[in-house]
């Protein structure tokens, strides 16, 4: 599942991802934080000792925060408030870090929005 391996190039495709999957619990995934509209889950690859993507449960055409619409304003804010509860649920909300990949030079590789949030260490700026 990684662009990232080959060098970020891969265009952004419009059919389903992984996280379909994970959303219909078709494959497992460790779960953090869900309600109605988002899911929480811990990254397979984790960049930090916490490391959790939240995702919208509806990707509705948000494939990447590039491509959103004013009529994804809710759920944007939505997922942004759900970081915030993810942190303090890790134990990390006094320092964390959310972030959003979109597009193949800013090295996304699964084309459903999402978030990530990491923490649990000291990061560092400015990100590769
Ligand atoms: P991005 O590069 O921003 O598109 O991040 C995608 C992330 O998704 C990446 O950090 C690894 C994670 N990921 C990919 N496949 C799976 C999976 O099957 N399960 C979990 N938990 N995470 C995954």
């Amino acid at each position: 599942a990684s662009n990232k391996e080959e060098g970020g190039a891969k265009s952004a495709g419009g059919g389903p991802t992984i996280f379909d999957n994970i959303i219909a619990k078709e494959i497992p995934s460790s779960i953090v934080y869900e309600d109605d509209k988002v899911l929480a889950f811990r990254d397979i690859n984790p960049q930090a000792p916490v490391h959790v993507l939240i995702i919208p449960k509806q990707r509705d055409g948000l494939t990447e925060l590039g491509k959103a619409e004013q009529r994804h304003e809710d759920i944007l804010g939505h997922l942004l408030y759900a970081s915030k509860l993810v942190a303090e649920k890790e134990g990390i909300a006094d320092g964390f870090r959310v972030v959003i990949n979109s597009g193949p030079t800013a090295c996304q590789s699964v084309y459903h929005l999402h978030l990530h949030v990491l923490g649990g260490r000291q990061l560092k700026w400015p990100p590769g």
